[in-house]
């Protein structure tokens, strides 16, 4: 049986990857952080066949443990402060968690691999490190202008990645993944608190939507096509970067109105405020990705288009939200 050790196993893409390895057949170990993490006990409950070992991205030695323990062929690094806001509230624990987290997952792999290391890296990499972005639509080879601390630091860690891989011949790869969303997708990203809302104010227990930048426009994919191209990323001969995506770009306001219409809503912009407070010190206008690399090396293509993305996630939270009322009032 291969082996596999997630770090963010608890997060969107972690919880994703780790039933698609387990369908093929790997023993998969997770990364957990912090000593009685509520996150960590909601997933042994769902994925009983992971195994959970407590490290933490921020402490080298706990991170070679992990990787002695679990004897890995593959290391998935998903662990992040992944949200954008909070790296401008917190940049030092950003940089040390987003940035140089990447580099002891990587000095881990290389102590404990040693000379002929065969442990195949992967580093979660993200078009946030386009942010001002210098061409469009941004591929491997698009130059970097990172908009936050997060993005700064996920800059560091894709470069850190490069180094290793031509310094000691480690077979590491970064993917630039662009955003990807799900019904899994963490509240504070603006996708899910769209679907969440819309949800809550369908059934009459939530009366706005509150808002920041409506014009910023994302190429937003289905995360579970992402996870599978990670997966693709490590079974080849050669290790290398590619740039997922969808190849279109769409606007918050897009979002919102597919979003009230997908729950038959007509009159968005009744329900809908924007408020300053959620607007960020500097924000990415604009994305789009070229996954042409990705279609012709891989052969990965994304299945889910962008209004079936924006249905599955409203259908998904209005169920739960009429199920919660079905279950209070029994
Ligand atoms: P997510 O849902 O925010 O999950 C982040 C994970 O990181 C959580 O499991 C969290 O654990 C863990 N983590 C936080 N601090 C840690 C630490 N000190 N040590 C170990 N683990 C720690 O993120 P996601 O959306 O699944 O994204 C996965 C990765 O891809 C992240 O690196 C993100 O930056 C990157 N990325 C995401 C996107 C996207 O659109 N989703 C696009 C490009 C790149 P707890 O919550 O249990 O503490
Ligand atoms: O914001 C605007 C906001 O927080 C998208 C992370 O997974 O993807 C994600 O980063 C846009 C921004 O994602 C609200 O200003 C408007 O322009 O959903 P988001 P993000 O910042 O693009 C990348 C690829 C990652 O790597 C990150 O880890 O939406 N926006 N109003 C809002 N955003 C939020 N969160 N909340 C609002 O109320």
């Amino acid at each position: 049986m291969p082996r596999a050790l997630i770090t963010g196993i608890t997060g969107q893409d972690g919880q994703y990857l780790a039933e698609f390895l387990h369908g093929r057949g790997y023993d998969v170990f997770g990364v957990v952080p912090g000593q009685a993490n509520p996150r960590a006990d909601a997933l042994q409950e769902e994925m009983p066949f992971v195994e959970v070992l407590g490290a933490d991205l921020q402490d080298l030695s706990s991170l070679i443990a992990a990787v002695e323990y679990s004897q890995p062929d593959e290391v998935y690094n998903l662990g992040a402060i992944s949200f954008v806001p909070l790296s401008f509230r917190q940049p030092e624990l950003t940089a040390n968690v987003t940035g140089l987290g990447v580099l002891r997952m990587l000095e881990a792999i290389r102590v404990v691999g040693g000379r002929d290391n065969p442990i195949r890296f992967y580093q979660a990499s993200s078009s946030e490190m386009f942010g001002k972005v210098r061409e469009s639509p941004q591929n491997e080879s698009t130059p970097f202008y990172p908009r936050s601390p997060y993005g700064v630091a996920k800059v560091f860690g894709h470069q850190i990645t490069v180094n290793y891989r031509e310094a000691y011949g480690l077979y590491a790869v970064s993917g630039i993944l662009f955003n990807h969303e799900s019904p899994r997708r963490g509240l504070e990203f603006v996708t899910r608190k769209i679907t969440n809302s819309v949800a809550r104010i369908k059934v009459e227990i939530q009366e706005e939507l509150v808002l920041g930048n409506l014009e910023a426009r994302r190429d937003w994919g289905y995360a579970e096509d992402y996870v599978r191209a990670m997966w693709m990323m490590l079974q080849q001969a050669e290790p290398d970067d590619y740039v997922i995506a969808t190849g279109e770009s769409h606007s918050v306001e897009e979002f919102v109105e597919r979003a009230f219409t997908a729950a038959g809503i007509d009159d968005w912009r009744r329900f809908v405020r924007v408020d300053p407070r959620f607007l960020r010190p500097s924000d990415v206008d604009t994305l789009i990705g070229d996954p042409s690399k990705a279609r012709r090396v891989l052969g990965w293509e994304p299945t889910v288009s962008f209004d079936d993305l924006v249905r599955l996630m409203v259908e998904r939270d209005l169920g739960a939200e009429r199920e919660r009322l079905r279950s209070l009032a029994r």
